[in-house]
């Protein structure tokens, strides 16, 4: 990729958009293009149109959605099935009538049925149902997979479709009704520690089993792809090992020091029962997480205390 490229990272406040300009910048590309929601709307077709006409893009980086975990995802479908759409539509389209080359859409690995064969591997999606609690969200993130597939067959455009596992790193969301399992056990596992609870509890049965990857290793991930002039095509990102969601829990606890009792709230949905990617098409182009589990939740754990948790820092140290 041109080092001189103006690269529009669509979503740069969020994990992923933030730790791709991290990236970028790391790499020493000078030309990174962000635009916040109140400058850019990027639901707003008209705004989005306006903005590529003006800009000169030529690369796009499409980090923007509407993101949650499991119980948002299950209460709030229409956010997630609307809001996504809207902003794939609008940036995929304007990208390609204002001529931008290269995209990069993010989705995600529940684009993937239920009751995939594991690992999964990219050519298993639409091939069974998919997992209730995330269909509208899942059916938002294939329908970017397509945009990206149909307007490169149709316009010779080269929009690639990276599906990562289940991310977590700075700027996640802390927000026990709306995040994900890792964010909300640590902020959980933090606050029993410094409340000194018996126990902590953990939704569902703890047998489902999930992947965790870095934020930063998708950013690098995604630099690899451009850096390597990938043009087309769906590629899963992952670290290819999973676990159960209570040995997450036990990993977490034992690096925030909780050593309380875990309790399982079978009243809060399990979700799919497993999803680990099979992630041999990026290994086989030479790229692999590096980040480990234990110590990506520990660089994030210093991260949550520092900026979420203010005087508790303090308390941490002592
Ligand atoms: O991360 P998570 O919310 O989403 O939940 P998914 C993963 C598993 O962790 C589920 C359990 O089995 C949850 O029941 N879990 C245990 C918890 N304790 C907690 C907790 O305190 N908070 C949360 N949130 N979960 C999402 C999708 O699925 O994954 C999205 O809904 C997206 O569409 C995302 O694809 C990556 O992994 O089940």
């Amino acid at each position: 990729m041109n080092q001189q490229a103006r690269i529009f990272v669509a979503g740069h406040r969020g994990m992923v958009g933030s730790a791709l300009v991290r990236q970028l910048t790391a790499a020493g590309y000078p030309n990174v293009v962000t635009r916040s929601h109140a400058e850019l709307d990027l639901t707003d077709q008209a705004a989005v149109q306006r903005f590529f006409e003006t800009e000169r893009i030529d690369v796009v980086l499409l980090a923007a959605a509407r993101v949650g975990g499991i119980l948002a995802n299950a209460t709030r479908p229409a956010e997630f099935i609307y809001q996504n759409l809207v902003i794939e539509a609008n940036v995929i389209h304007a990208a390609y009538r204002a001529q931008v080359e290269r995209l990069v859409f993010f989705g995600s690995s529940c684009i993937y049925p239920k009751q995939c064969p594991q690992p999964i591997r990219e050519e298993y999606l639409l091939t069974s149902p998919l997992e209730p609690t995330n269909d509208a969200y899942a059916i938002a993130k294939i329908a970017g997979v397509k945009l990206c597939d149909a307007y490169n067959r149709q316009y010779n455009t080269q929009y690639v479709a990276l599906m990562p596992t289940n991310l977590y790193g700075p700027n996640d969301n802390y927000d026990l009704t709306s995040s994900h399992v890792l964010p909300a056990l640590l902020r959980k596992a933090h606050e029993a520690r410094l409340g000194g609870a018996a126990s902590l509890t953990v939704w569902g049965s703890g047998t489902p089993r999930r992947e965790f990857l870095h934020v930063d290793d998708l950013a690098a991930a995604t630099l690899f792809m451009l850096e390597h002039n990938v043009t087309e095509g769906l590629f899963n990102v992952g670290v290819g090992e999973d676990l159960s969601i209570r040995e997450l829990a036990e990993c977490i606890c034992k690096v925030v020091g909780f050593e309380g009792e875990l309790v399982f709230d079978a009243s809060k949905p399990d979700g799919t029962p497993r999803k680990l990617l099979d992630v041999s098409r990026l290994a086989q182009m030479g790229w692999h997480a590096t980040i480990g589990l234990e110590e990506g939740i520990a660089a994030t754990y210093r991260e949550f205390v520092e900026l979420h948790a203010g005087s508790s820092a303090a308390a941490l140290q002592a």
